[in-house]
């Protein structure tokens, strides 16, 4: 444990920053505008820190159930070299979760409650994946299209106030941007190719278009963490800026493949902006919270990995070697 004790990412207090010390808040907001790094060991307001772990714990979350789709489709995947890269990248999602995992228990919470809460649906992860990789070009849309949106967000937030958050994102882009080109090598290949390949990450991209606009967050008007979190320089950009940003750098690339944005809305104003058709914030909403079409299976699939483990991080954590795998 380090610095002020485990806070309940739940709690809902009256004023966030009720019974803080003045002096010691402003001292520590002058040091997050001078632009230093918060390190664990220093003292911060209970909502920053609550605000990390529910932020950095939904970040891991998503990686490892992220790596959830794509994985299916190793033994699937299109020929040797694209099941090797494809397992690389599966292997390095999990790895991510681990360094997250890591960056959140520097602010008290443990990896356990943070596996608890995931498979008892307490905490969320990203809606993305919660739909399913029907097709190799669904696994070919999330590796260019979600791992571009992933390196938006954190390329952001790694000059965010949180040492360790910050330290983490930049090791996770530097391996997300080769997702990204894999990713990209992939949707060519489609793209380029046959009728049916062409038809079928076109059909891909229809599908996971309404998911990707919603990874950004919900609307800055009805986002409700935002304001403190800029304020505090955890997050740097809000989500509409980010979902400008996503769609300034890949519709265009999109459109050089040939292929459809499926939104009839979609088009650059004179001042650069983006216009585009508001999400389903109705949707969002459903699948954030346990009703998406994949929920049930993804968690479940958690459970089963926490169940069958279990014998391994016993055997781990004692010195005597009683434990024997169930099955051996
Ligand atoms: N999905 O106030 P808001 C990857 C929730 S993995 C689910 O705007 P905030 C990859 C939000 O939690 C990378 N829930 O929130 C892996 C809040 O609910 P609670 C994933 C979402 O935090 C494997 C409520 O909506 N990236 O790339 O200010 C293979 C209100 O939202 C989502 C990260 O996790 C969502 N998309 O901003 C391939 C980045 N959006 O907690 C690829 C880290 C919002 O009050 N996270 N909610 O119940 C962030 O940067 C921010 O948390 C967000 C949301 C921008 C996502």
């Amino acid at each position: 444990m380090y610095g002020n004790a485990y806070i309940d990412t739940t709690e809902k207090p009256a004023g966030i920053l009720e019974g803080e010390d003045p002096q010691r808040l402003q001292e520590f907001e002058a040091r997050v505008a001078r632009g230093e790094k918060i390190e664990p060991k220093d003292w911060m307001p209970r909502e920053y820190r609550k605000q990390l772990i529910r932020m950095i714990e939904q970040h891991g979350h998503s990686e490892i159930i992220g790596a959830l789709p794509e994985g299916t489709w190793i033994t699937r995947a299109p020929g040797f070299k694209r099941k090797l890269a494809l397992m690389a990248k599966v292997q390095d999602e999990v790895g991510h979760a681990q360094l997250l995992y890591s960056a959140a228990e520097t602010l008290g919470k443990t990896r356990e409650a943070m596996i608890n809460d995931l498979i008892t649906g307490k905490s969320k992860y990203s809606n993305v994946f919660n739909y399913p990789a029907y097709t190799w070009a669904d696994a070919c849309i999330i590796a260019w299209l979600i791992d571009a949106g992933a390196i938006i967000n954190q390329v952001a937030n790694a000059k965010g106030s949180y040492g360790p958050y910050g330290r983490a994102l930049d090791r996770i882009c530097t391996e997300e941007s080769f997702h990204l080109k894999y990713g990209h090598d992939n949707v060519v290949t489609l793209a380029t190719g046959t009728p049916k390949q062409r038809e079928m990450v076109q059909a891909a991209l229809t599908r996971w278009w309404p998911p990707i606009m919603h990874f950004f967050g919900p609307s800055d008007k009805i986002s409700s963490h935002t304001e403190i979190l800029m304020r505090w320089k955890v997050k740097m950009a809000t989500n509409d800026d980010m979902r400008q940003q996503f769609l300034n750098m890949y519709v265009p690339k999109i459109w050089d493949l040939g292929l459809n944005v499926p939104d009839v809305n979609l088009k650059k104003n004179e001042d650069g902006k983006w216009d585009y058709t508001e999400p389903d914030w109705e949707e969002f909403k459903r699948v954030i919270n346990g009703g998406g079409p994949c929920n049930a299976e993804r968690l479940a699939v958690r459970r089963m990995a926490e169940e069958r483990g279990r014998w391994v991080r016993n055997a781990l954590n004692t010195s005597d070697a009683k434990y024997v795998a169930p099955f051996a």
